[in-house]
């Protein structure tokens, strides 16, 4: 922000925490360096250990010891009904069901309401994930109304054992008034009045051109 002046810096600042609103990953220990899990990530019927297997950092986690499609890694997060996110993560298989050589892959989001209703969205899928290559899976999605407190969870078929490494939560930014925000800013920043003297004798203003 070293160029910001002073009308600008307020700005500079706005803009500055919108962007650690947006980049801010809302996970805990979304990289799995830090091997002790209390508190952030679990398991769902299902256990989880480190490995030196990473595809960033030292550490990913390894899931095994499945026996249902919803056996998963999985991490609590409070979101905000209406709001978008995007959720996402790198996977490798390790086994496959049947030994085959694909399997399908999910990144799963499940949010309750009020009454406990439950609602269940899927945020991206890899159909035929092969194994022992690392795959990003995850999109974006709405939050629906009333809905807030969800966890993410991977799924696939069982059994099937997987690593996860730098897992990702973020707040999609909403511009909802971009268009006037821009012509403010091109008024501001790109528009100024200028001012031409014509100087010396016996000059005609009428038959002056000034191109810019
Ligand atoms: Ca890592």
């Amino acid at each position: 922000m070293a160029g910001c002046n002073v009308v600008v810096f307020i700005l500079c600042v706005y803009g500055y925490v919108s962007r650690i609103d947006a980049q801010t990953n809302l996970l805990q220990n979304g990289d799995f360096e830090n091997t002790n899990y209390a508190g952030n990530w679990y398991c769902q019927s299902c256990t989880m250990a480190p490995s030196n297997d990473a595809y960033h950092g030292s550490h990913s986690v390894k899931i095994s010891n499945r026996h249902q499609n919803w056996n998963g890694l999985a991490q609590n997060l409070n979101l905000h009904a209406t709001s978008i996110y995007t959720i996402t993560a790198y996977i490798k298989l390790l086994t496959s069901t049947n030994n085959a050589q694909y399997q399908e892959m999910i990144m799963m989001l499940n949010c309750i309401d009020s009454s406990g209703a439950q609602k269940y969205m899927k945020f991206g899928e890899i159909h035929y994930m092969e194994k022992g290559k690392w795959y990003q899976v995850g999109g974006a999605d709405k939050i629906p109304s009333g809905y807030h407190g969800c966890h993410m969870y991977v799924q696939t078929a069982a059994p099937a054992d997987y690593l996860v490494d730098e897992a990702e939560v973020h707040l999609n930014p909403v511009l909802s008034n971009w268009r006037s925000d821009a012509n403010a800013r091109i008024d501001t920043y790109r528009k100024a009045d200028l001012t031409v003297r014509l100087t010396g004798n016996n000059v005609n203003a009428a038959s002056v051109q000034i191109e810019v």
